[in-house]
């Protein structure tokens, strides 16, 4: 489903199984060299997410190798499993004749796992502290969230809501890779418990850094 230019949503791309391994590979990331840790905004307050980090380690606004703010320890490399779903997830979204050298092309650097408990969301942003314009690749498992798929211009109206479920893929590129998005709500206790997640939401997004 094309929700706008570039931005397309695969209800139930993940198996259940597909989805339980995800987890089970969350749970390993997070007991590395660096564990989940809310990250610290400028103004001092804390994101309600937990998020651990493959490749570069994020924290706002910026990337680095070592994670200063969770402990200093080094962050785990980029595996290329992850890689190869997400060249899988280019050509599922956009379809083969449009992405299959796009996909072949996609080597994504970096994932950003992000925990959401119960009553965690995410203000309406942009993602710019990547240096290219290629495609962000979304997984979700767990809860059901409420999401919103803004425009490139205001962090408010014209924006479009979405329920996303454990599962589904969201692939964002092109005009859109540069939209205003956010989660408000999380619905807690919608998932099958066989996603692997007893409750909250996790997702997992791929990004192309251009760093070096
Ligand atoms: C999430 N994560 O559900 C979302 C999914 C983040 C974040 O927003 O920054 O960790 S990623 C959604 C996304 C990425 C890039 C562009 C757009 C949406 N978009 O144009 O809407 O935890
Ligand atoms: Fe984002």
């Amino acid at each position: 489903v094309e929700v706008a230019p570039g931005a397309v949503h695969v209800p139930g791309w993940l198996s259940l199984e597909q989805q339980a391994e995800l987890v089970d590979a969350c749970r390993t990331w997070g007991r590395g060299p660096v564990p989940f840790r809310a990250a610290k905004l400028p103004g001092g307050h804390e994101m309600s997410v937990q998020t651990v980090c493959l490749g570069w380690h994020w924290q706002p606004y910026k990337y680095s190798r070592v994670a200063e703010d969770a402990g200093g320890g080094r962050v785990l490399e980029f595996p290329e499993w992850l890689a190869g779903w997400g060249r899988r997830a280019l050509i599922d979204a956009y379809g083969p004749e449009v992405a299959e050298s796009a996909a072949a092309a996609y080597k994504p650097d970096t994932a950003l796992i992000n925990f959401y408990a119960d009553t965690a969301k995410m203000g309406m942003h942009q993602d710019k502290d990547e240096k290219t314009d290629l495609p962000v690749v979304s997984l979700s498992v767990g809860d059901d969230c409420l999401f919103r798929f803004g425009n490139t211009q205001t962090r408010t109206k014209p924006y479009t809501d979405l329920r996303l479920r454990s599962g589904d893929l969201f692939v964002f590129g092109g005009p859109s890779r540069f939209a205003y998005h956010g989660v408000p709500k999380i619905y807690p206790g919608t998932a099958d418990p066989a996603c692997g997640l007893a409750s909250g939401r996790l997702n997992l997004t791929m990004r192309v850094t251009g760093l070096a």
